[in-house]
């Protein structure tokens, strides 16, 4: 009784520390059938003992009943005996009964914890497949949505940036339209302003002359004028150009008869200078104001012939009033061209 007693409560103790699942169940299930199984071996066992403790005492009986002393106390102990081993074994079994309804009860009620847990299981399973679904829809709608988003920053940001460029261009046209409307009005009025100067400068220089001392001969846009000394080419270049004029420049025969006329005539021993010198190239004849090429030309006869390797200024002579190449460095009248 007592190893029956043991299981029973090795079992009650796994019952309760058993966690929800059929796996756990179906351990438990076979554990109570080794139980059921155990009591019956011994029931049985109990069984076939009283069996054959019956059968001695009754043996027992008749042996003393067929002798002389027969005893009639010995065989109702004999029968008590019997009685009360029956009466345990009836114990037993309604002890063993009462824990197989135990068993029954609580698998029963295990049975149904798993149901409705299995049950929780699957509406959470359910739950779980329809949250999932839901989910998956959501994200489906907010990719879809994300890219679409996607597409249309794109666009925006591709339409700004071909506008900044568009903006850009034109704001580089109107810049330029305006900075070359600008840059013409200021060359405009810069050019007015130096034309005002010059005129103003001219009108000066002008006046400057008017008041010279010297008597003035004025032939197309030039005034002339003779300076009261002599001196040699560099000195009277360097004397006229003080008075803002310089050695003349003649590119016309009028302007050279003019000269003639005006400067030399029939004044005798007189010698005047032009401004052109064969100095840089010889044989080449450059107008030392301007710079420009002699052109027009009035050489007498043989001449220019650079005498003796020394003649690089050019003068108009009184002797027969045509030019002639002579040395720099001779003194000779100073006439000065002033350009009006
Ligand atoms: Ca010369
Ligand atoms: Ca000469």
């Amino acid at each position: 009784m007592a190893c029956v007693l043991n299981l029973f409560v090795l079992s009650l103790t796994l019952l309760a520390t058993l966690s929800v699942g059929s796996r756990q169940f179906d351990v438990l299930d076979k554990k109570i059938n080794a139980v059921h199984d155990i009591m019956e071996v011994k029931i049985e066992m109990i069984k076939e003992d009283l069996a054959m403790v019956v059968k001695n005492l009754n043996m027992s009986a008749v042996g003393e009943i067929q002798g002389t002393n027969g005893n009639v106390s010995t065989i109702q102990i004999a029968n008590t005996m019997v009685e009360n081993m029956k009466n345990s074994i009836q114990a037993a079994e309604d002890f063993y009964k009462v824990i197989h309804r135990g068993f029954i009860s609580e698998k029963m009620a295990l049975r149904k914890s798993i149901s409705r847990i299995e049950q929780s299981m699957t509406n959470l399973q359910h739950k779980l497949e329809n949250v999932n679904g839901d989910l998956t829809s959501k994200f489906q709608l907010l990719n879809a949505e994300i890219n679409k988003n996607k597409d249309d920053i794109e666009k925006r940001v591709e339409k700004a940036k071909q506008y900044a460029i568009l903006k850009s261009n034109e704001d580089c046209k109107i810049s330029n339209i305006k900075f070359n409307g600008e840059l013409s009005l200021l060359q405009s009025n810069f050019m007015k302003i130096v034309n005002d100067v010059k005129k103003d400068l001219a009108d000066i220089r002008v006046i400057s002359i008017n008041q010279l001392t010297f008597t003035r001969h004025t032939y197309d846009n030039s005034i002339y004028f003779e300076l009261n000394s002599t001196m040699n080419f560099s000195e009277g270049s360097r004397r006229c150009r003080q008075y803002g004029a310089h050695l003349p420049e003649v590119t016309t025969s009028g302007e050279n008869s003019f000269l003639r006329n005006t400067f030399v005539g029939s004044r005798r021993g007189i010698r005047i200078f032009l401004g052109a010198t064969d100095q840089l190239i010889e044989g080449h004849w450059i107008w030392e104001y301007t710079g420009q090429e002699v052109r027009y030309q009035d050489w007498n006869t043989g001449e220019p012939n650079n005498e003796n390797g020394g003649e690089d200024c050019l003068e108009i002579s009184y002797w027969n009033v045509r030019w002639n190449d002579a040395r720099c460095t001779t003194n000779m009248t100073i006439v000065c061209e002033f350009n009006i």
